[in-house]
């Protein structure tokens, strides 16, 4: 791995924000992931090849945290961390095309507050153009439903990522599918798979945003 990429897992893994921040001790007035994110840029790194540091960095903090070896304040810290470095690639993964294909609403589904992945599949999916509309996390039923309202002839994308949430975009595609039977609905997240996709009745499962991009396409 380069090494401004393996620094930067590090300070996704260690909740290392900016060098500013004084969080974790043992890295006070060091560059942070916001630092670092940018040299990576400004040197040419592939911006793939950042997030791909990125995931590493959050894989890590993820199997402490399984592990007992940390705790949901952590878990921030590296998301705030992650966030930084994703300001920067922003531009790159938005840029360009109009946004002419059509219109995708994306949320993260009741109960469950993770948004980087979702985040990150709203960023691709508009840089490959389409319209994006965020609507956040712990979407309920009716915020969705509102958006095709508003929105008509725009497919839905759900993400979860607890095992405990994921149960509930069954339910969110059934009322959904209720009012507006033709609506395609896409599900992605760390513990779906295709075949809890096919379970639930959703048009499509993406492992991850090049895999969003490529389902929307066909519809
Ligand atoms: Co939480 N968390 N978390 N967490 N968290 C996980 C998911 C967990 C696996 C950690 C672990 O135990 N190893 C575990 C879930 C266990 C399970 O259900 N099987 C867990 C838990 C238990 C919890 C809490 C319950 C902890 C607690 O309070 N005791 C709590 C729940 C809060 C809630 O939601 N109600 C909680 C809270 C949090 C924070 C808020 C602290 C923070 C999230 C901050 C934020 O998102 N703003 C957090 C974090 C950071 C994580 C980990 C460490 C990282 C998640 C992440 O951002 N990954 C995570 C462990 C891990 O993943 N290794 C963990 C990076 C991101 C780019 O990947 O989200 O998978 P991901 O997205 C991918 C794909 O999945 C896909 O594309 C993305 C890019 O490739 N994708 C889609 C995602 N959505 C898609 C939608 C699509 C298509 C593809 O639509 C078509």
């Amino acid at each position: 791995m380069n090494e401004l990429i393996g620094k930067i897992s590090i300070c996704i893994e260690r909740g290392k924000v900016n060098k500013a921040v004084p969080y974790p001790p043992d890295m006070k007035e060091q560059d942070g992931s916001d630092e670092l994110s940018k040299q990576a840029i400004d040197s040419g790194i592939d911006p793939n090849e950042i997030l791909q540091g990125c995931m590493v960095g959050m894989q890590r903090i993820g199997e402490k945290f399984a592990k007992n070896e940390a705790f949901v304040p952590e878990l921030l810290m590296s998301a705030k961390a992650m966030n930084a470095v994703m300001e920067h690639l922003k531009p790159f993964f938005q840029s360009g095309n109009v946004k002419r294909k059509g219109q995708f609403v994306i949320g993260t589904v009741t109960g469950d507050l993770h948004d980087i992945g979702k985040k990150l599949v709203a960023m691709v999916v508009e840089g490959n153009g389409w319209e994006v509309i965020d609507l956040g996390v712990d979407v309920s039923t009716d915020k969705f439903i509102n958006a095709v309202d508003e929105h008509p002839g725009c497919i839905v994308g759900m993400s979860a990522l607890l095992t405990t949430t994921m149960v509930n975009m069954e339910k969110l595609i059934k009322d959904i599918k209720t009012k507006h039977p033709d609506t395609k609905v896409l599900v992605g997240g760390a513990p779906l798979s295709r075949e809890y996709a096919n379970k639930i009745n959703a048009d499509g499962y993406a492992p991850d945003p090049q895999g969003t991009v490529n389902l929307l396409n066909e519809f």
